[in-house]
């Protein structure tokens, strides 16, 4: 099993549940733009602070798309670099620091190499080494990567780490326009990051007033984002750019960590248990494809499932491919979410920080019943990190 792509890793991870659905191909053909939502956890959604929507873009749009409502954040220590490792390659993050950085020579079969007609770019207003992107970039297939060097970046248009949302979008299109369709592109905000810095002038959302700044400073960003992609879709739509194309939106990672969760509580009015802790865990995940019936669907999974649901909606069979991801779209999916440190959540049970508890109300339960999810858990985790650490897609 050291040296190759053994039967039995194979079985475990290959893509099975590919089955045609109402919706396979539904995309086929079209462009693909995918869009990380830095730090957007979903209880924004449909949130309101003084009477105010924090994300009223993102709520429209969900009506006008499949809306993934219960979708957990998976990324480990390579926040954002790992979300986007488990988008491109359905596998697990490392267990210590980030797969871009220790493994970026690896043979992956990320989406670019199976999207071999599309002319991939990823547009992000960072430097190019940051979470050594450049160079695993190079390694998953991109054509191109359009970083902060390509950007007019000056005191008015910067904050935190980088080029404002806005801007960057903006400066982005002329670059989209040139690109040979069908293309796929990923964008990469950053505006909404610890610990979310925004000017007087972009903050258009009343500041809450829970007793956490950083909760309350982090709606307005939040909302600074949903108008910077508002912004993004109406300059697709004026440039003739919107309609053949599939969107793909999705938060990367938490951007509240525990120790500033009480503010959430507050602002939600939820109490301070397990469960509402894991449930603000979850991000949003919406795809827009223009025209189609919007439809919230609430199926249980985690960020590792977006390659696969996308995929499908692309009118690709993914059985031959080897990977973690669940197409969420199916109606078999295995409802079952591991998380990096070995804890996860089912409909039924949720294991964290050594209890097992019920899902739907958190009442600790005997281990015994969490104990099938913590070997299975275990047993993902483990073949992922085999497949990591041994490069063993070289072989397929
Ligand atoms: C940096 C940006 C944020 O370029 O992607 O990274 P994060 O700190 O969220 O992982």
């Amino acid at each position: 099993a050291d040296e190759s792509a053994d039967g039995s890793v194979e079985e475990f991870v290959s893509e099975k549940d590919s089955l045609k659905t109402e919706w396979f191909g539904r995309a086929e053909g079209k462009n693909v733009v995918f869009i990380t939502l830095e730090s957007v956890q979903n209880f924004v959604i449909d949130t309101e602070v003084k009477g105010e929507p924090v994300t009223p873009f993102l709520n429209e749009l969900k009506d006008d798309s499949l809306y993934f409502s219960n979708l957990y954040d998976q990324a480990s220590q390579g926040k954002s670099s790992d979300a986007e490792f488990m988008v491109d390659t359905g596998l697990y993050p490392l267990d210590g620091g980030s797969v871009f950085v220790r493994r970026p020579h690896n043979t992956f079969n990320g989406l670019p190499e199976l999207l071999k007609d599309y002319q991939t770019t990823v547009f992000h207003g960072n430097v190019r080494t940051f979470w050594n992107r450049e160079q695993m970039y190079d390694s998953l297939g991109y054509d191109q990567f359009i970083s902060k060097q390509d950007y007019e970046i000056n005191k008015e248009n910067q904050i935190n780490y980088g080029i404002e949302d806005k801007s960057f979008f903006r400066q982005s299109i002329p670059y989209m326009k040139q690109l040979n369709e069908p293309y796929m592109t990923k964008f990469i905000t950053l505006t909404n990051h610890f610990p979310f810095l925004l000017d007087e002038k972009d903050r258009s959302l009343p500041l809450a007033d829970t007793s956490e700044p950083v909760v309350n400073r982090y709606l307005t960003t939040v909302r600074y984002l949903d108008e910077s992609i508002r912004q993004l879709f109406q300059s697709l739509k004026e440039e003739g750019m919107y309609q053949d194309t599939m969107f793909v939106l999705f938060g990367d990672h938490y951007g509240i960590s525990k120790e500033y969760e009480d503010g959430v509580h507050e602002l939600l009015d939820q109490p301070d248990t397990a469960l509402s802790h894991t449930t603000n865990q979850r991000v949003p995940l919406l795809i827009h494809i223009p025209g189609m019936e919007g439809k919230t669907i609430d199926t249980l999974g985690g960020q590792i499932d977006i390659r696969s649901t996308v995929l499908h909606l692309l009118g690709k069979q993914t059985e031959n491919y080897m990977s973690f991801s669940h197409n969420l779209l199916a109606g078999e999916k295995e409802e079952f979410v591991a998380f990096r440190d070995g804890d996860f959540i089912t409909p039924s049970y949720l294991f964290q920080d050594g209890i097992c508890s019920k899902t739907d109300s958190s009442q600790p339960v005997n281990a015994s019943h969490c104990k099938e999810g913590r070997e299975k858990a275990r047993e993902k985790l483990k073949l992922s990190d085999h497949i990591i650490k041994g490069d063993l897609l070289r072989f397929k």
